[in-house]
């Protein structure tokens, strides 16, 4: 077994002696007595030392010494500690470690990040070290829960993990935000979604997802874009449009519970307001048609309270209209059947309203915008080539992928999901910067 513990396991060790490795996040008390913040990762813990308890053990000259290291160490300075470990409701995490040793691992001077208020640019120059900091922390802690319960909804539901490529030699969906790279003298793109590798995935497999690193060159400088960020991507046959629907609320809410059931501390440390989080499980999504959305926000466009533009049907909507929509219905919201004019190519239309395609986005509410975009895909050679063409794309550049429906094509839908949205979501924090370890933005790729 291993001689140390982790912070998250002290509860199962109260009036045992134990040792923990960890890092000093800050120091108080005076006189006699000394409080130490540790944390290791896995939590945050106080430390107490008693002067006159180190002089009983160690004697008058060891006993002070030691005391005397506690009274100046440093923040960030790392250490493996020895103590008693009580309950204390005074202390936030309920527990409290009696000190008997200490011992400096490594020494930290002048740590720029201090408990005091830093700027953005400040925190951002410094995510390598901010990191360290309890919210940081509980936010990637809650980023952990959503991969390890992706895995485990997935391989429940007969999925099959399968790998789609990050560089490609064309472009997959759109050709306005690529990454070029050069491939031995040739172009090669950064994949943007796995998604057309999965349809061939699904042709072999019935169910497949991917879970992988994205990349898009946005030039768009909002709290909700990242430039390089993980998607999860599922594609699966003989799925109707509401089966999907289905497929999709489940997930959400399996992601959901996961995070409630086995990241409570990270919530709280997020302060995160877990009866919202409770009602998104429990109560059943709404699913509106994009033309019922474009009427409802037509009919409440001069309410007081909103602030979005008028929109026509046939409009996209902005940022505005769809934090309202979701805010309105208070759980998450699919929006359903957007028109063709502003979706994909590979999209399938709406039986008898060739205008519109079997999509869907999933609006998360309290104003965290989109985090699922998903479609039923079409399925006819034909019908596919022509729509490649229409979209100003070349068929000669999806030449494998209009094979799939050369040979045995079936209906078959998926979706994707932007992780790092689910984790702000889920977090309930402001920024997607802070969803990631380390964010790819506009304006940023150091460090
Ligand atoms: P995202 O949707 O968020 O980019 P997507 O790939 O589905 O993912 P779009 O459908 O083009 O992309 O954009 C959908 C929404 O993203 C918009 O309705 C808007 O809310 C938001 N959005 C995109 N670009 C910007 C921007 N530059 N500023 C503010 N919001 C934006
Ligand atoms: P879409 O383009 O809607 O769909 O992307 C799917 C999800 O990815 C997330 N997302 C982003 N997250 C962070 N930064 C960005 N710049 C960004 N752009 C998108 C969102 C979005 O809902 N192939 C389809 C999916 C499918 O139909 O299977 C696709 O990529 O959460």
């Amino acid at each position: 077994m291993k001689e140390l513990i982790s912070i998250i396991d002290v509860p199962k060790h109260v009036g045992e002696t134990v040792k923990i490795g960890a890092w000093v996040a800050n120091k108080s008390g005076k006189g006699k007595i000394a409080f130490l913040q540790l944390r290791d990762g896995t939590a945050f813990f106080q430390a107490v030392a008693f002067k006159p308890n180190f002089i009983e053990k160690f004697g008058e000259e060891e006993g002070l010494e030691k005391f005397d290291i506690i009274k100046h160490l440093t923040q960030e300075t790392s250490v493996i500690v020895t103590g008693t470990v009580k309950e204390d409701e005074r202390s936030k995490f309920g527990y409290e470690l009696d000190l008997t040793d200490i011992e400096v691992v490594g020494e930290s001077n002048e740590f720029p990040i201090t408990p005091k208020e830093h700027g953005t640019d400040f925190l951002m120059d410094n995510r390598h070290l901010w990191l360290r900091s309890s919210k940081q922390q509980a936010i990637m802690q809650v980023r952990n829960a959503l991969t390890y319960a992706t895995y485990e909804f997935f391989q429940q539901n007969g999925f099959i993990k399968f790998d789609s490529p990050i560089l490609s030699g064309n472009a997959a969906e759109n050709t306005t935000d690529l990454f070029e790279t050069d491939y031995f003298g040739n172009p090669a793109y950064l994949s943007q979604s796995g998604q057309l590798y999965l349809e061939a995935g699904a042709m072999a497999f019935g169910r497949v997802f991917d879970f992988g690193p994205v990349f898009r060159a946005e030039k768009s400088k909002t709290r909700r874009h990242l430039t390089e960020f993980w998607m999860m991507d599922a594609e699966y046959t003989f799925f109707t449009h509401d089966e999907s629907l289905d497929l999709q609320e489940a997930y959400i809410k399996h992601l959901i519970k996961y995070v409630l059931d086995n990241a409570s501390y990270a919530l709280e440390t997020l302060e995160r307001d877990t009866s919202l989080l409770e009602k998104y499980v429990n109560e059943p999504f709404k699913r509106v048609s994009y033309d019922d959305a474009i009427d409802l926000l037509q009919k409440h466009e001069s309410d007081e309270d909103t602030d979005y533009e008028h929109l026509e049907h046939g409009d996209d909507f902005g940022s505005p209209h769809e934090t309202w929509i979701s805010n309105y219905y208070g759980v998450p919201t699919f929006i359903m059947n957007y028109p063709s004019s502003f979706k994909a190519f590979y999209m399938k239309p709406v039986p008898g309203n060739p205008e519109r395609v079997l999509c869907a986005d999933l609006l998360a509410p309290e104003g965290y915008g989109e985090i699922v975009g998903g479609s039923e895909r079409e399925t006819d050679y034909d019908v596919l080539t022509q729509k490649i063409i229409d979209f100003g794309l070349d068929p000669k550049d999806y030449d494998w992928y209009l094979d799939l429906r050369k040979y045995g094509s079936v209906p078959h839908a998926g979706f994707g999901l932007g992780l790092e949205r689910m984790v702000t979501f889920v977090a309930g924090t402001a920024h997607i910067r802070e969803a990631i370890p380390f964010p790819r933005m506009l304006h940023r790729i150091k460090p």
